[in-house]
């Protein structure tokens, strides 16, 4: 079937997109469109164009690969122009995803229809850009500067209902899409058409507006661009006549097209489509996971326990005894109950995912689970102990596997029946929130567990990637070092204060100090500890010092900051320059240039490690990690991309 083809109802013309598979608006897919609109404009007894498409969605944008190349004729917004211009009105039938351009593409119909299961959206903000063909200049046409702004400056989609209360389409249909729109566009042309989208006129918004918009921007995407050139071009297009404000948004456009933030940008979109497929996975099948159990009902044994019921997967958790028990339900339950506040689920969503858990004491209800997460205490004794059980109990097919998140996980396994269905899977917390999913395979793991932890990832709507065993993997692993140049730099004479500050005005929500006070010191020391008391020779670190001073964070009053009562704000401590006087020669402090290429180059080198030893398939993974892991800003691309 080629990309874009022309059949007929009546008087009504159909033209049909396929260029799987996403339909994204390639060269020649442009190219098809234009002729369509060409050929059609002239065909007698047509009176009308259906615009839809095949697959799993509308256009879902400008074709990203082609990001890197100089921009070929026709150009996105002189199609979108073209075919606003018809001699016939077209109508854009919507299902999946309207996205970037190809929203901008509906836009520029005169129409539009959309499957209540749709969406519309301008994702380009996202990709460090901002939309290139009329997304700044006619969305407030259609719907409003404030539809316009928070469509186009969160980069955010949304579902079709919304859409139409919005403005965004005309009508929100449900059944035979194609057959629905050409009903729409009949009806259509009983009565005078509207007037072209760039005919419309756009209001004013109230004094002080953009202004409001800038703060709120500035604040909430802080250190990226695109957002706040967005909101400036859809200023831009409330000032001035359409043409001026396109050629204004164009400029933008091709400005930002080239920025590193938008290298970086792509460079992680890419990534993240990547992981959950792996190549060497491609051929092979996972084992099916209808059935899914938690060992543990903790903060992360709960978390995981909720990421599988918002799945869908029926859960099994199990705890040591009833008490235990009665507060993993309790632990589960307060998950969902900060989901409500939130606005994220309804108290009937919230009786559904219960409603799917089953949790007592007896491992013999796991008889028959095709999956069991052990999140039990962080201590090889435990978790063996409960892998002895499992091995007895569950299936020899059941997936086995452990969410350590330093133990080796070749220790767990170690006795276990049938290994090759046994793997890490390290979760982060909270775990029903953190997109990151650590998979780690033991040399027994067979490929079909592997996969089976891919599809799990998948299932999630995780990121997965995969490490190698070593201490940390790869995430836990960069933290470490991480935090060591941290201490480093303060050694040689910077303030505690600057290196948080250097890392924040780099792009992190929070420095490492601060982010140590607010988790608390005392879990790496104790890692710290146990590494030296089973013979590694471990350096003492200035927060073993601090430690060791009764000093572990905000949860006792003070760490690398002291805390006033009720304060979580961080004040410089005097008796932390005490504690650490006799550590650090007084040289020239560092700015936050320096001290954040520092930190960001010591990621790097750990990472370039971490792939050497094989433990990372490859560096975007080690992106991936620290972006969803451990808040590196994804404007900035990862360590590996930033470096
Ligand atoms: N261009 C090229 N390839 C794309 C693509 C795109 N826009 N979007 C997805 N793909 C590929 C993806 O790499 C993967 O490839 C496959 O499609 C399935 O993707 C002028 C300039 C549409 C919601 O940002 O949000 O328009 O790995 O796994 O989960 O103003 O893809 O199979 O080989 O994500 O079903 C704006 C980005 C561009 C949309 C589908 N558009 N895509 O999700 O599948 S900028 C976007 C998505 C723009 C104009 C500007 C999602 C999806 P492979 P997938 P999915």
């Amino acid at each position: 079937m080629s990309i874009v083809t022309i059949d007929r109802d009546g008087d009504i013309a159909v033209v049909t997109v396929n260029n799987p598979p996403v339909n994204a608006l390639s060269q020649a897919l442009r190219q098809g469109l234009w002729d369509a609109a060409e050929a059609l404009d002239v065909e007698q007894g047509i009176r009308a164009v259906v615009l839809i498409c095949a697959g799993r969605t509308f256009i879902a944008g400008a074709d990203v690969s082609e990001f890197g190349k100089p921009p070929m004729e026709p150009h996105l917004p002189d199609l979108v122009g073209r075919i606003e211009t018809a001699t016939k009105p077209w109508i854009a039938a919507i299902h999946g995803s309207a996205l970037g351009g190809g929203f901008e593409v509906a836009m520029g119909c005169r129409f539009r229809v959309a499957l209540d299961s749709a969406s519309v959206g301008l994702p380009e903000v996202t990709l460090g850009i901002v939309p290139g063909a009329s997304g700044t200049v006619r969305t407030p046409r259609l719907a409003g500067v404030e539809a316009a702004v928070e469509l186009v400056t969160t980069g955010r989609p949304v579902k079709a209902p919304r859409a139409a209360q919005m403005g965004l389409v005309d009508a929100v249909v449900s059944g035979d899409l194609r057959a629905e729109a050409i009903a729409f566009a009949r009806t259509a042309l009983e009565k005078p058409l509207p007037p072209a989208t760039s005919a419309r006129p756009i209001a004013a918004p109230e004094p002080g507006f953009w202004e409001a918009q800038e703060t709120a921007i500035a604040r909430r995407a802080k250190g990226e661009v695109a957002p706040l050139r967005a909101l400036a071009s859809i200023r831009r297009a409330t000032e001035v006549p359409f043409a001026e404000a396109m050629a204004f948004e164009r400029a933008t456009f091709l400005d930002l097209r080239g920025s590193d933030q938008a290298a970086a940008l792509r460079h992680i979109f890419f990534a993240e489509r990547a992981a959950p497929r792996p190549g060497h996975l491609a051929d092979v099948a996972p084992l099916p996971l209808r059935t899914a159990a938690v060992i543990g009902g903790g903060t992360m044994g709960a978390g995981i326990a909720a990421a599988l019921r918002d799945a869908g997967l029926p859960v099994t958790l199990i705890e040591r005894d009833a008490e235990a028990v009665e507060r993993g339900l309790a632990n589960l339950r307060g998950i969902y109950a900060g989901a409500v506040k939130r606005g994220k689920l309804t108290e009937a969503q919230v009786e559904a995912r219960m409603s799917g858990v089953t949790a007592g004491s007896d491992y013999s209800a796991l008889a028959d689970v095709d999956l069991v997460i052990e999140a039990v205490f962080e201590e090889i004794g435990v978790k063996r102990a409960v892998f002895e059980q499992l091995g007895r109990v569950c299936r020899p097919d059941a997936v086995l596997a452990t969410n350590t998140s330093y133990l080796d996980p070749r220790a767990i396994a170690e006795g276990l029946r049938n290994p090759a269905r046994f793997i890490g899977l390290h979760f982060f917390s909270p775990a029903n929130v953190m997109k990151l999913l650590e998979i780690v395979p033991t040399p027994d793991t067979a490929p079909e567990t592997l996969a089976t932890g891919f599809a799990l990832g998948r299932m999630l709507g995780k990121i997965p990637v995969q490490a190698g065993i070593c201490e940390g993997f790869i995430g836990n692993r960069i933290l470490k070092r991480y935090r060591a140049e941290a201490e480093a730099i303060v050694r040689q004479g910077t303030a505690i204060a600057a290196v948080d500050k250097a890392m924040r005005d780099y792009g992190f929500a929070m420095g490492p100090f601060e982010a140590q006070d607010l988790g608390g010191l005392d879990i790496a020391y104790l890692q710290r500890e146990g590494a030296r008391a089973a013979g590694q020779a471990v350096h003492e670190t200035l927060g073993d010092i601090l430690v060791r001073a009764g000093r572990k964070g905000q949860k006792t009053g003070g760490g690398w900051y002291d805390y006033l009562p009720g304060d979580r704000s961080p004040k410089p401590s005097d008796a932390v320059a005490a504690l650490l006087a006799a550590h650090i020669q007084p040289g020239a402090a560092l700015d936050s240039a320096a001290i954040s290429a520092r930190m960001v180059g010591a990621m790097a080198d750990e990472g370039r490690k971490i792939l050497d030893e094989g433990i990372a398939q490859r560096a975007s993974d080690i992106d991936l990690v620290e972006v969803h892991g451990y808040g590196f800003p994804r404007w900035r691309g990862g360590p590996m991309f930033a470096a």
